[in-house]
């Protein structure tokens, strides 16, 4: 009985060393000293034993259990420390910024796409126009004939700024207050594009974010109709996304035009044949329009029956997350280099 114990225990570092991953640790262990183990088939017998031979035979029993416990964890803490330093060396993430001299990294797919717009937009004549973050309540609300008590208030879920009378001063919540201020300050014709970060009381989810980006389109010029508008949009999308993508425009409502408009543009998936992306519709809903409202116009001092207009808006992030088949907008801004390096223009 002794002489068992004893080999067994002799074999054991030699059998624990020879383990080469975790699980061929555990079944060594599970050999030695589990249920159906090799020592625990002996220990069955001890009792059986006279009382000295049967004290020898459990002290020797249990110093033989102790080295092995001990010599399985000393192997398993070696294992575990090797497979991590596998893992690190193939997960690792090289953060060098400057190799040479020379920058690496790229721009952000957000500027990209800001980028790629404004070259579209530039290239069909429109100029770039930029405006503040913050804002008053007239260029974000009031100038777009959004009265305070408007019911189409709730449109928007408003971040205010502590400053001045209470929910006078805002974080902008789409980029029409530059639309605004062009047109305050400058003289039709106008023809502009406005991308901007634009600010949402809003918790982040899939397909919301606090802080993002719109690209918004204003043209105000004599006798401009919704022929101009449909056209302009159906220019630019086949500028943007290739022949193949068409636009349509379908009834809407928004305050600061009328009529309004959604605009849908063809699955950039399918190409408009149907599919998952599109829930089989063949379109797209990307953003909205409609010709600027008679009272837009007379608030920022111009008469519509000199001047008429449209505009349009749509997201940035969004439109980049469809280009690219992002499902999810936080993608965007973790700054997680593994979603970056995808994007490497
Ligand atoms: C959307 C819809 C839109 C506008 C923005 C606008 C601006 C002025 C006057 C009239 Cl100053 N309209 N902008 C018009 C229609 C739609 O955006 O879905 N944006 C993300």
């Amino acid at each position: 009985m002794i002489d068992d114990i004893t080999r067994i225990g002799a074999e054991a570092p030699g059998r624990i060393a020879a383990a080469s991953t975790l699980d061929e640790l555990r079944a060594v262990e599970a050999e030695l000293l589990g249920k159906k183990g090799e020592l625990t088939a002996l220990k069955k017998g001890i009792g059986a034993l006279e009382p000295e031979p049967r004290r020898q035979a459990g002290l020797a029993m249990n110093e033989v259990r102790a080295a092995i416990d001990a010599a399985v964890a000393e192997r398993r803490a070696a294992l575990e420390a090797a497979e991590r330093a596998v893992t690190l060396a193939a997960e690792r993430l090289d953060l060098t910024e400057v190799v040479g001299g020379r920058e690496r990294g790229s721009l952000h797919l957000v500027t990209q796409t800001w980028d790629r717009l404004v070259d579209v937009f530039t290239g069909m004549g429109f100029t770039v126009a930029e405006g503040p973050e913050v804002e008053t309540d007239w260029y974000n609300f009031e100038a777009l004939n959004i009265p305070a008590a408007h019911p189409a208030r709730g449109m928007w879920d408003t971040l205010y700024v502590d400053l001045g009378d209470p929910e006078t001063v805002l974080l902008r919540t789409h980029t029409s207050p530059v639309q605004i201020r062009v047109m305050t300050d400058g003289e039709p014709p106008i023809y502009a594009v406005m991308p901007g970060r634009v600010f949402r009381r809003d918790t982040a989810d899939a397909s919301h974010m606090p802080v993002f980006h719109q690209i918004e389109g204003l043209v105000v010029d004599k006798g401009i109709s919704f022929a101009d508008l449909a056209g302009t949009l159906e220019s630019f999308t086949s500028a943007y996304f290739g022949g193949s993508i068409h636009s349509r425009l379908r009834p809407s409502y928004f305050p600061f035009t009328e009529p309004s408009a959604e605009y849908d543009i063809n699955c950039l998936n399918c190409e408009g044949r149907g599919c998952r992306v599109c829930a089989n519709t063949g379109w797209l809903e990307l953003g909205g329009c409609g010709m600027v409202h008679p009272n837009v116009l007379r608030n920022v001092g111009l008469d519509p029956e000199d001047w008429t207009g449209f505009a349009f808006g749509f997201g940035l992030d969004r439109l980049a997350l469809m280009r690219h088949g992002v499902d999810d907008i936080r993608e965007m801004y973790t700054g997680d280099v593994r979603f970056l390096e995808q994007f490497p223009a």
